[in-house]
């Protein structure tokens, strides 16, 4: 049984939380993900370290844009303008991205970064806060592609309560206001609810302002 059908997802009420339920027509998700092959034919996945510890993370991970954000032991969390493997400059954002972007982040200037996460069954991304822009008014906006996504979110400490709801393929989610400094991850992918990417899993596109403008 879904959580949706078990009726205890209740709408998210955070400032600056907007989750667009079914943004992206079927056409336009396709659309969107010949964009990132693109991309990872230039950028490939790569999976990142933990700071520290090293500690593999679950997710794959690469980007696009001027910017990307990358971790690994020695350097932590950063945004750099190279891919950490091939040392090759990002490939530049999709206009099918931007136009996104333009439509829903009702800010002025056009994102420098965007993060891709690919999720395959059994993998997940650990509560945190998204704190490495500096930057730190500009909405970030997510794209869901693929299967569902188990989301949550709390508040600005990691001991806040924290809501629960499923991220479907073609809903995009802004993150603005208040909702920019909350805790959130990805507790889990469910296989098999979506027929978009061929091998199943889940991709999510974050496009992000990253320097004061
Ligand atoms: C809430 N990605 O890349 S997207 C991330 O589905 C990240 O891959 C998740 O968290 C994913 O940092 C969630 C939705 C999202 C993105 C940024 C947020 C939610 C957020 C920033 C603040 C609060
Ligand atoms: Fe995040």
């Amino acid at each position: 049984m879904s959580l949706r059908s078990q009726n205890k997802v209740a709408r998210i009420m955070i400032e600056g939380f907007q989750h667009l339920e079914g943004y992206l027509d079927l056409d336009v998700q396709r659309r969107c993900l010949e964009m990132v092959h693109g991309v990872l034919e230039k950028a490939p996945l790569y999976r990142p370290r933990m700071p520290r510890s090293g500690k593999l993370f679950s997710i794959l991970m690469s980007n696009c844009g001027d910017l990307g954000w990358v971790s690994d032991k020695d350097g932590g969390y950063r945004y750099q303008s190279f891919h950490p493997e091939t040392r090759e400059p990002w490939p530049a954002i999709p206009l099918a991205f931007l136009e996104i972007w333009g439509k829903v982040a009702d800010w002025p200037t056009p994102p420098e970064a965007c993060l891709i996460n690919s999720y395959s069954e059994g993998t997940k991304l650990g509560s945190h806060v998204d704190a490495d822009e500096p930057e730190k008014y500009a909405p970030v906006v997510s794209v869901s592609l693929g299967d569902d996504a188990v989301f949550h979110v709390g508040g600005s400490n990691r001991a806040d309560p924290k809501q629960r709801l499923i991220l479907k393929s073609g809903d995009v989610v802004v993150l603005g206001g208040a909702a920019r400094r909350a805790y959130h991850g990805i507790d889990q992918v469910v296989p098999g609810t979506s027929d978009l990417l061929p091998g199943g899993g889940r991709i999510n596109l974050t496009l992000r302002r990253v320097t004061v403008a």
